[in-house]
C-alpha cells in the first residue's frame, strides 16, 4: 500500500448507506420493511423527521421535515425514536470492513466515507471490484445496503454515490469526467445552496457546462473567493487527499452585520435566524449527537471580541439567549458580528436535538457559562468568515458562515 500519488490518478470510493437510520430498524424488525417509516422526534412536540425510508420518500417525507408535517403527508407513517447506539455499531462494522482495503478511509458521519484505494493490490486494484465487495459485504454482515460512487477524486465519487441510489454504484472512470462534469447541475456542487443557485440562474449558468465557459477571475468578481473553488469543480478537479485524521471541532455560522446591531432585543431578533441556519448546518454534518458545548459570539463596534459558552448537548433557544444576554452584557457598544455555534466531542447517548428545542428534561448537569478571553477565542474559533464549506451565504454581502475542522472540508 503506498502514499496517495498525483491527484490525478486517484482511485477514491464514497459509501454512503442508504437511509441509514430506517434500514437498521427495518433490518431488526423485518415486519418494518414496505411500509412508510420515519426515524425522529415525536409529532406532538417539535420533533423533526432524522430520516425515513424511500416507501415514506414517495409521499414527499424527507429528513430534516417536521415529523407533523410527515405525518400529515402520510397519516400511516410508522415513526421510531432514534436509537443512536445501535447506528454506532453499525456504522463501526462498515467502517472496519473498509479499512481492510484502505487504511485511507475518511469518515465524513455515521453512514459515510471516503476510502482511498490508488494503492490497495485487493481485487486486482480495481476499485470498481473494491466497492463492490465492500457492499456485498456490508450487505451480508452488517444486513444493510450501502450505496458507492467510485471516481478520480472526492468530489466525485461523493457525487457518484448519490447517482443510483439506494442500492446502488456509479463508476466516473478518468476519461468519462468531462462528460460527467459537465451535465451536472450546479446545485450538485459542494456550497452551492438556493441563494448561489438562484445568482446562477439569473445569470444563465445552469450546468457546469455553462460554468465552464467562464474564467476564473469572472467567477471571482461574482462570487468572491468561492470562484476558484467554483471554476475547478467545473471542470472536475478536486484535489482534497483522502484525511484519515481529520476530525471536526465545532460548526458555527456568523454575520457581520451591515448596520451594527444596537440593543439586546436587536441582538435576539437576528439570532434567530442565525440558530436556523446553524441547525441546518449540524443536521447536514449529521453531528447533533456530538453537541458538548454551545457558544455564542459577539463582536462589537470597537472591534472587541467576546465569546460566553456552556456545556450543553442540545440547541436549546433558552440557553442561546442565556448566553447572548451575558455575553452583550459585557460591553457597552452596539454589535457588528454576532456568531452562535456548537462544541464537538464524542457522541453522547442523548438524542434531544430532534425533540422540542428547550423542552427536553435538563439533565443534572449544571450550565457552566465560562468567559473566554480574546485570545483563547480566536484560538477556538475560525477566522472571521473562514468557510469550511462555502454556504449559501457566500453570495450574500456582509454574512458568513464558518466551521472549523482541522483538516479539508466536507464534499
Ligand atoms: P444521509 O446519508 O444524508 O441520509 P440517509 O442515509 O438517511 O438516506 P440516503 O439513502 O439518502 O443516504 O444521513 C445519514 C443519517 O444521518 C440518516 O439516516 C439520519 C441522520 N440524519 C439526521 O439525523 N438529520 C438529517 O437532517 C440528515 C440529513 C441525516
Ligand atoms: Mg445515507
Ligand atoms: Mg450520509
Amino acid at each position: 500500500m503506498s502514499d496517495s500519488p498525483s491527484s490525478a490518478n486517484r482511485k477514491i470510493i464514497h459509501c454512503d448507506c442508504d437511509c441509514f437510520y430506517a434500514s437498521i430498524e427495518m433490518r431488526d424488525d423485518p415486519s418494518l420493511r414496505g411500509r412508510p417509516l420515519a426515524v425522529g422526534g415525536r409529532p406532538e412536540g417539535r420533533g423533526v423527521v432524522a430520516t425515513c425510508n424511500y416507501e415514506a420518500r414517495h409521499f414527499g417525507i424527507h429528513s430534516a421535515m417536521p415529523m407533523a408535517h410527515a405525518l400529515r403527508l402520510c397519516p400511516e407513517l410508522l415513526i421510531l425514536p432514534p436509537a443512536m447506539e445501535k447506528y454506532r455499531i453499525a456504522s463501526n462494522q462498515i467502517q472496519a470492513i473498509m479499512l481492510e482495503y484502505s487504511e485511507l478511509m475518511e469518515p465524513l458521519s455515521l453512514d459515510e466515507a471516503y476510502l482511498d484505494v490508488t494503492g490497495s493490490d485487493r481485487c486486482q486494484g480495481s476499485a470498481t471490484l473494491i466497492a463492490r465487495e465492500i457492499r456485498a459485504r456490508v450487505f451480508e454482515q452488517v444486513g444493510i445496503t450501502v450505496s458507492a460512487g467510485v471516481a478520480p477524486n472526492k468530489f466525485l465519487a461523493k457525487i457518484a454515490s448519490d447517482w443510483n441510489k439506494p442500492d446502488g454504484m456509479f463508476v466516473v472512470r478518468p476519461v468519462d469526467v468531462a462528460d460527467f462534469v459537465s451535465q451536472l447541475p450546479v446545485k450538485k456542487l459542494h456550497g452551492v445552496g438556493k441563494v448561489t443557485a438562484a445568482r446562477m440562474h439569473s445569470l444563465g449558468i445552469e450546468t457546469c457546462a455553462d460554468l465552464q465557459t467562464w474564467t476564473p477571475e469572472a467567477l471571482t468578481r461574482v462570487f468572491g473567493s468561492f470562484g476558484d473553488r467554483l471554476h475547478q469543480l467545473s471542470h472536475g478537479i478536486d484535489d482534497r487527499e483522502v484525511n484519515p485524521t481529520r476530525e471536526r471541532k465545532s460548526i458555527s455560522v456568523e454575520t457581520t452585520y451591515v448596520r451594527d446591531l444596537r440593543s439586546l432585543e436587536a441582538c435576539r431578533v437576528e439570532m434567530g435566524e442565525l440558530l436556523a441556519q446553524l441547525r441546518k448546518r449540524i443536521a447536514r454534518a449529521q453531528a447533533g449527537d456530538t453537541m458538548h458545548k454551545l457558544f455564542v459570539k459577539l463582536r462589537f463596534a470597537d472591534f472587541s471580541r467576546t465569546t460566553a459558552e456552556c456545556v450543553a448537548h442540545t440547541l436549546a433557544p433558552a440557553r442561546v439567549e442565556r448566553l447572548l444576554r451575558e455575553a452583550h452584557g459585557r460591553s457597552s457598544k452596539s454589535v457588528r458580528l454576532m456568531g452562535v455555534g456548537i462544541r464537538l466531542g464524542p457522541p453522547v447517548t442523548q438524542f434531544e436535538l430532534f425533540q422540542e428545542p428547550g423542552n427536553e428534561p435538563v439533565p443534572d448537569m449544571v450550565d457552566d457559562i465560562a468567559e473566554v478571553d480574546d485570545a483563547e477565542a480566536r484560538h477556538a474559533a475560525p477566522p472571521e468568515g473562514a468557510d469550511d464549506a462555502p454556504s449559501n451565504d457566500a453570495a450574500t454581502p456582509g454574512a458568513a458562515a464558518s466551521s472549523d475542522r482541522s483538516g479539508a472540508d466536507p464534499a
